[in-house]
């Protein structure tokens, strides 16, 4: 009989084994973990840190005595019992998305928690190369088709997002398709229903992170007004759009107010995304607006 916490272990976390009669802790394994692939990344771990370079007889015998003498087996386990989050911050620009993406992104290693950070769009790909033109104002694109390539942008990382959430990492997202279609949707001919359709598919966040500050109050901060779309009539067109997407409650919506102080987001952000992370890993990953 051998016990274990690894029902409720988070990815980096100690599994703590008990052995309380026969078997020896590498056979037992299996049976806690279930499947062949974790039992061999497992077992293979106990044997090469914690009975360390011992022949299997050897380590048999060991794992029989502390099981003997009641003796708990720490092993700290690097593997994915459980997938990663997916946590997405949308709001207009200025809001301080991308600051706060990089505190919670820190804050969460320090934690020891497995985590990637990317943004969209994605400036570094072909596709995206081209956005950024576009946004700069150093390039004309058609605006049925620049949505359809701030999408594509988003598909061409979905199987790398995908494979990160199964290995456990959590993945911060600065933007997703809800600024897709909050932008698109803010001009005129474009409705709300025809700027979702490219995205339909793509991994379903766990939590979205709404930053909600007024488009004037954004406007006032730094660096506002450089590139396409940062200007006030087109700032609150893109917030209504928001707001609608919004009552959507298929999706966990969380609305904070980005006036406070950057501690005090971060404060509010960190506490509910770690609620997220607990929840989210018992679940299936699930595919946005489908
Ligand atoms: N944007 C962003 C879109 O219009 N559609 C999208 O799908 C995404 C992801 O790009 N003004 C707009 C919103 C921003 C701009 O984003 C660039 P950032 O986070 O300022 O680099
Ligand atoms: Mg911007």
């Amino acid at each position: 009989m051998l016990q274990s916490n690894t029902s409720d272990v988070t990815p980096g976390e100690p599994i703590v084994l008990r052995q309380k009669s026969g078997g020896s802790v590498s056979q037992s394994l299996s049976s806690v973990l279930g499947s062949a692939r974790a039992d061999s990344r497992l077992s293979g771990y106990a044997r090469a840190q914690t009975l360390s370079g011992l022949p299997q007889a050897a380590a048999d015998w060991f794992a029989q005595a502390a099981a003997r003498f009641h003796w708990p087996v720490r092993l700290r386990a690097r593997m994915a019992a459980k997938r990663g989050s997916l946590i997405v911050l949308e709001g207009v620009d200025r809001v301080g998305k991308s600051t706060q993406c990089k505190r919670l992104y820190e804050a969460l290693r320090q934690r020891g928690r497995a985590v990637k950070l990317i943004c969209f769009p994605n400036r570094n790909t072909e596709i995206g190369r081209l956005i950024s033109l576009y946004l700069e104002k150093k390039y004309n694109l058609n605006d049925h088709a620049v949505h359809l390539l701030f999408a594509a942008n988003r598909w061409e990382q979905v199987s790398q997002i995908r494979n990160n959430l199964e290995k456990g990492v959590s993945v911060i997202v600065d933007r997703y398709a809800f600024s897709g279609v909050a932008f698109t949707s803010a001009k005129s001919g474009f409705t709300l229903e025809w700027c979702k359709q490219a995205d339909i598919g793509i991994p379903k966040p766990d939590v979205v992170l709404f930053l909600d500050l007024e488009p004037l109050a954004a406007m006032k901060r730094a660096g506002f007004g450089i590139e396409r779309y940062e200007n006030l009539a087109f700032q609150e067109m893109v917030h209504q759009r928001f707001k609608e997407l919004m009552k959507d409650e298929s999706l966990n919506w969380k609305v904070l107010d980005a006036s406070q102080s950057i501690d005090a987001l971060h404060q509010e952000i960190i506490s509910k995304v770690e609620k997220t992370i607990e929840k989210a890993m018992d679940e299936p990953i699930g595919e946005l607006w489908k």
